[in-house]
């Protein structure tokens, strides 16, 4: 018996014996190749939990309220202090930035990488990843520096976002400053556990979630080129807010005043059911709680003024010393599994378009690495200045609210 039909055979995957024997020896080989990388036994373990009630979940883990900075409250003084200290942390060179570019933005609906959506802002539209630029260009000249710019994308996207970036040169930014990595992949498994064959007769694959962050950097010979530039604080952010300023000094002086090695600035949930991550202690470490796995009590819990308790939100402003990512290198992160729609080709050929949810797709996130420290410093914000999510077609966070908080923002 073939190596690749003892491997399927042993994982309960036989029924992918049935699309081989159809293939010409190319794709055949292709797909054999596939079968042979993937990692059965992690995908089993995945499966199990995949049908785990996460509001039971979050239950067994003792989860408490975090304490936050909230900006308006530092006084004048204070702040400008903190905005010195991280001032010299950008003016020395000791600063660079990361876009996590690898989602699929299947919500928006638009069809290619996320930061290539344009939004038609005043005075002129523009692409999500020219904001970014925009934002750093402006920040460059301020403090007369080349932030390196490190852009993290999937294997579905990373041609195309290269390839973006080249059609409109780089948005004006030093192209010497901009490097491109690429994070890990998942195959998904359909609900009784089997993999997945797609239309090009390969494994059915996603991208492993803004969490695999941590090592494909490491791979990709980020964090080595990040020390080889002397650099001491790195910023992580989103490609799908509008009004991101990845530059805030008054985080990174906070931090460093507070002699913490992360960070991360929220703004105040907008209400208990605002589909964004809330900070919070789990069994005494920092970190966040998904939207997806917070449970209703949970979200609508208030203190002794009425205050949420949960009602810090994420907005994927986070801070990292070098040291923070070397050891989040080293680091294994929990896979959360999401029940998604996925398309898939029958061992007849036929290809089914699912409409409802029929696979799991499984992804790690890069805030359950905060779970390592014992700290973390959060600095409060206003909404209005720092927070304009592209998430949905329509409705809340929408290119529609994107659009009204940054012309708001910029007095157009
Ligand atoms: C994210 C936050 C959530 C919430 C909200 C705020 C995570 C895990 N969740 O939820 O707490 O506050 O944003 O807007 O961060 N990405 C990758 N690779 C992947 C998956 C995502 O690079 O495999 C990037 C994606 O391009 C985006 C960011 O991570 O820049 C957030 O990803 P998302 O849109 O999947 O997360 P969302 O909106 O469900």
């Amino acid at each position: 018996m073939e190596r690749y039909e003892q491997i399927l055979r042993k994982n309960g995957q036989e029924h992918i014996l049935n699309y081989i024997e159809k293939l010409e020896e190319e794709k055949k080989q292709n797909l054999i190749n596939q079968i042979e990388n993937v990692d059965y036994e992690q995908l089993a373990k995945l499966y199990e939990e995949s049908n785990k009630d996460f509001s039971k979940a979050i239950k067994s883990v003792m989860i408490e309220h975090i304490p936050f900075c909230a900006k308006e409250k530092l006084g004048q003084s204070k702040c400008e202090k903190l905005k010195e200290i991280g001032e010299d942390i950008i003016k020395q060179g000791e600063y660079a930035v990361i876009t996590m570019a690898g989602g699929q933005g299947t919500r928006l609906g638009h069809d290619g990488p996320k930061g290539t959506f344009k939004l038609d802002v005043k005075p002129e539209s523009k692409y999500l990843f020219e904001i970014l630029a925009e934002n750093l260009i402006r920040n460059n000249k301020k403090y007369r520096v080349a932030l390196p710019w490190y852009i993290m994308t999937s294997t579905e996207n990373n041609e195309k976002t290269v390839s973006f970036f080249k059609e409109h040169n780089f948005f004006g930014y030093p192209k010497d400053n901009v490097k491109f990595f690429n994070q890990g992949n998942l195959p998904l498994l359909n609900e009784s556990g089997k993999l997945m064959i797609d239309e090009n007769y390969n494994i059915k694959m996603a991208s492993d979630g803004n969490g695999s962050i941590y090592k494909s950097m490491k791979k990709d010979g980020i964090l080595a080129d990040m020390k080889n530039r002397g650099i001491e604080w790195i910023f992580i952010g989103s490609v799908d807010n509008a009004l991101l300023d990845m530059c805030d000094p008054v985080l990174i002086g906070l931090t460093i005043s507070e002699g913490n090695e992360i960070a991360s600035k929220s703004v105040a949930k907008r209400n208990p059911q605002e589909r964004v991550g809330v900070f919070c202690k789990k069994n005494g470490k920092p970190g966040i709680i998904e939207y997806t796995e917070l449970p209703e009590d949970m979200a609508e819990e208030t203190d002794e003024d009425g205050e949420l308790l949960f009602g810090e939100s994420n907005i994927i402003c986070h801070l990292y010393s070098i040291n923070a990512l070397d050891s989040l290198a080293e680091k294994e992160l929990p896979y959360h599994s999401a029940h998604k729609k996925a398309n898939y080709i029958d061992e007849s050929g036929k290809l089914h378009v699912s409409t409802e949810p029929n696979a799991y797709k499984y992804e790690s996130f890069i805030f359950d690495g905060f779970g390592y420290f014992d700290n973390m410093s959060i600095l409060r914000c206003k909404r209005e200045e720092n927070f304009a999510p592209i998430k949905n077609k329509e409705g809340n966070d929408s290119p529609e609210t994107a659009i009204k908080l940054y012309n708001d923002f910029w007095g157009q």
